[in-house]
């Protein structure tokens, strides 16, 4: 079996949402998914998105897995259900009990009607470049442009490390 690190990005602004990114670190680290290889402080960032929401707390995690990509969607997505997490309930970019993105794939670039990897919102996203850098300063995307560049142009506004 061939194993590839994957980047599973971490967020939560509902109920109780430093306890809800604590449980799915528990979580990943049972290992059914894989090996959980790296893992970046907790953040807390102001929402992109409405603004009449909290506060999010995001991490990164680098997990080694021998799943393939819409394996990992799957359960990720089955973790998300168990921490009570309603899609029909929410609105786009509104608050959340649990979100995880698969953020990369090794190189691989996935684009599939349930799955586009690298994550589309990955090169934009303070609360997910400043995690991702802190477990992984060296990494490329799979076209080929360094982490680094990327953070330079995306400034750490409304970020906190915890
Ligand atoms: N999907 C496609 N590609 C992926 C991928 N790489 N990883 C599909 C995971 N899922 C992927 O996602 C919708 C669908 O995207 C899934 O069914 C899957 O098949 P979702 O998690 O159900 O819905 P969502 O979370 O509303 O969409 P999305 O795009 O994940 O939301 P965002 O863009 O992540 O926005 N502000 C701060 N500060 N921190 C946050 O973490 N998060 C959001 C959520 C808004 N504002 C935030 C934060
Ligand atoms: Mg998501």
């Amino acid at each position: 079996m061939t194993r590839v690190v994957c980047y599973i990005g971490i967020g939560s602004n509902r109920d109780q949402p430093m306890q809800q990114v604590e449980r799915a670190i528990e979580r990943l680290r049972r290992g059914e998914i894989g090996v959980l290889v790296a893992l970046s402080p907790l953040y807390r960032s102001a929402p992109m998105g409405p603004q009449d929401q909290a506060d999010y707390i995001n991490a990164v995690a680098a997990i080694e897995t021998e799943l393939k990509p819409l394996e990992l969607l799957e359960a990720l997505q089955s973790i998300e259900a168990e921490q009570g997490r309603n899609r029909s309930k929410e609105r786009r970019w509104g608050a959340r009990t649990l979100d995880l993105d698969i953020l990369l794939y090794g190189d691989e670039c996935v684009d599939h009607d349930r799955l586009i990897v690298p994550h589309i919102g990955l090169t934009e996203r303070a609360f997910v470049l400043y995690p991702l850098a802190d477990i992984a300063p060296q990494l490329h995307l799979p076209d080929g442009r360094p982490l680094a560049a990327l953070l330079r142009a995306v400034p750490a506004d409304g970020l906190r490390k915890l």
